[in-house]
């Protein structure tokens, strides 16, 4: 019976936040906020409903490291295809899918099967792109002296991660992600995994990562993967993975 009220309670946070590009990063906040105005009405469940977060910059903001095209199609079609899929499968199967994205990724293996694969693919799709799209921007900004010092402790120094991270994404087999997690104590790790799986599923944190599908660089650079990878790191936006990482030390980052 307590962990049903818990569920319910959890219900209307994921309603009121609908997964919106505002949330990201705000997620305390939001949430405290819907617990406090939804009363857990057992009859009264509205529907999930996923939206596209905006592209906070242009399309051709990230030239000439990553084109317009690609950032057209990866976001109006590629994302926009997570959300479609989530969407259908929130109404097919009511209920399943309202809870905060991070909370359903980290259990997956309490859905039902026949919900399962499709949330891993796609709610996992759309927390990778919600966090890959944030993480980037205007080429420019420049580790801050504490993000520096902790690329130091943990990898040896930037140039060090960088290749080791770049290492680690090229040797995805096919389609998939590099991250650099974060720990509740600050601590960084790199991590590859397949497909649009993500170390939300092991309740992890993600500082920042790299979509390395070809569909993330394949008008640009053709089967030259590892040109990709090297030119990526100019398009990172320092500013926001030092604000990500402040988030995950004081628990309020959500994916
Ligand atoms: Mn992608």
């Amino acid at each position: 019976m307590a962990s049903h009220m818990t569920r319910r309670t959890a219900l209307g946070s994921a309603v009121a936040l609908g997964f919106a590009a505002s949330s990201l990063g705000l997620t305390g906040k939001a949430d405290a906020q819907a617990k406090t105005d939804m009363p857990a009405k057992a009859n009264a469940q509205p529907p999930t409903v996923f939206t596209l977060p905006p592209l906070p910059y242009a399309f051709d903001a990230l030239q000439p490291h990553i084109d317009a095209k690609t950032m057209e199609l990866h976001h109006g079609k590629h994302h926009q295809a997570f959300i479609n899929n989530l969407n259908t499968a929130a109404a097919e199967y009511p209920g399943l899918l309202n809870k905060p994205i991070q909370d359903i990724l980290k259990d997956l293996a309490s859905l039902p099967e026949a919900v399962r694969m499709l949330a891993r693919n796609n709610l996992g799709g759309h927390a990778n792109h919600s966090m890959y799209w944030q993480i980037m921007g205007k080429p420019g900004t420049k580790p801050d002296s504490e993000i520096s010092a902790i690329i130091e402790r943990d990898f040896g120094g930037l140039e060090k991660l960088q290749t080791a991270f770049n290492t680690a994404a090229a040797k995805v087999f096919g389609s998939g992600w590099a991250f650099v997690t974060v720990s509740s104590d600050g601590k960084l790790a790199i991590e590859a995994r397949p497909n649009q799986d993500s170390p939300l599923m092991d309740g992890k944190r993600v500082l920042f990562g790299n979509d390395v599908w070809e569909h993330a660089y394949y008008l640009n650079y053709q089967n030259r993967r590892p040109d990709y990878l090297k030119s990526w790191w100019n398009v990172l936006n320092w500013d926001k993975v030092s604000e990500r990482y402040k988030q995950a030390k004081a628990g309020t980052l959500v994916i």
